[in-house]
């Protein structure tokens, strides 16, 4: 009797779990449409869009179109964590691209994970983001690949620095993540770090860190923060009168950054995983066409969200040659997806990249850009040789 009901049980639990993929194909996309991370999430949403609608155009996966899922995660771990939940459990997406920050990505990625549901990070550049768990990926570089590009750049413009200052959000995974990789670096070449400050990305009053700075005479600044905590330090430090060079990290490579800075934005070093000038025919064509509806270039977190769907196309589309996208059963569907990302090799805006065993991404080519200010408002990123 008791095993009987156990067995019925057990059936009527698989039966519930058995469901098939629905049409279009639901991909979720968990970025930050609102809160300060919104800076990063509404290029996010523009490249996940261009997309959708360009693949698609192209035949989406097999003739099936894909559909784009939105959750806004806003800028904290409980808005990611919700915004994971509704996707995986009620608009039963294939995969989700986010979510915008590794502060977030650190507390909602193990739920996709123990769900079984692979995530491609479009913008998670902290150390240990992969090694989540099986199902994280990202397209994302790592901060150990892009910041030691920025200070060699800056020695490369001014030999002869010596003496620097680091300044880091103390808040943020991947404020602590990049810090440390750009002290490290700094110590590798040599420089002398004379102070290390700590702010929030909350702050708005820096008065106390650019004090310490100015004291310390330093000629190089190098600052691991958010938008918002970054550009205001950066005008702040401007303001009251240091004068040498300035390095930002991944926080301040956005140009919804310049109305915080203004005029005083120009000349900052930023390292970049992305160049509009990167010569793959996928990235002249995601170019021309992001180009051609926004009147400029496209920007780096734009062409990773970009990349995290088409990296969901191209493996749908492998998976569909076997059988049908609508025939399979949906977590059936999402563990043999997550494989297929894992081994799959891809033509992307970013270039040609795949994955490595933990799910990182393997990228050929990396740059640095430094800002150029025409006005308060307006600037673009220079990209240096
Ligand atoms: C991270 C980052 C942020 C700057 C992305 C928006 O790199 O949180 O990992």
């Amino acid at each position: 009797m008791k095993r009987t009901l156990s067995l019925l049980l057990l059936s009527a639990l698989s039966l519930a779990a058995a469901q098939k993929v629905a049409t279009p194909i639901a991909i979720g996309i968990a970025v930050a449409q609102t809160s300060n991370a919104s800076l990063f999430g509404q290029e996010q949403v523009i490249g996940a869009k261009l997309a959708e609608k360009f693949l698609n155009a192209r035949g989406g996966v097999g003739g099936t179109p894909i559909k784009l899922v939105f959750q806004d995660t806003s800028g904290d771990e409980a808005g990611a964590i919700n915004a994971f939940q509704n996707l995986i459990s009620k608009d039963n997406v294939v995969g989700i691209v986010g979510p915008t920050l590794s502060q977030q990505a650190f507390s909602a990625d193990p739920i996709a994970d123990r769900a079984k549901v692979p995530v491609i990070g479009p913008s998670n550049t902290a150390k240990g983001i992969p090694q989540i768990g099986a199902y994280i990926s990202r397209v994302s570089a790592p901060v150990t690949a892009i910041a030691p590009n920025a200070l060699k750049q800056a020695l490369k413009i001014n030999p002869k620095l010596k003496k620097v200052a680091v300044l880091y959000a103390q808040n943020d995974a991947f404020s602590t993540s990049e810090t440390g990789i750009f002290q490290q670096t700094a110590k590798d070449l040599d420089l002398n770090i004379a102070t290390v400050q700590k702010f929030q990305t909350t702050d708005n009053d820096f008065t106390t860190q650019v004090t310490a700075v100015l004291g310390e005479n330093v000629d190089l600044v190098i600052i691991s923060g958010l938008a918002n905590d970054s550009g205001n330090l950066i005008k702040q430090l401007r303001q009251l009168g240091y004068k040498g060079l300035i390095v930002g990290g991944n926080g301040l490579n956005s140009s919804s950054m310049f109305p915080i800075c203004g005029q005083y934005c120009d000349g900052v070093i930023v390292a970049q995983a992305y160049s509009p000038t990167q010569s793959s025919a996928a990235n002249q064509l995601f170019a021309r066409e992001y180009k051609a509806q926004y009147k400029k270039d496209p920007p780096q977190f734009a062409a990773q969200a970009y990349t995290g769907v088409q990296v969901f196309v191209d493996a749908l589309k492998v998976l569909d040659h076997k059988r049908k996208i609508a025939d399979w059963d949906l977590g059936e569907l999402r563990v043999a997806l997550n494989k297929q990302i894992l081994i799959g090799k891809y033509k992307t805006p970013l270039g040609e990249l795949s994955f490595d065993k933990d799910g990182d991404i393997v990228q050929q080519a990396f740059y640095v850009a430094q800002i150029k200010m025409k006005d308060a408002k307006n600037g673009t990123f220079v990209f240096l040789k």
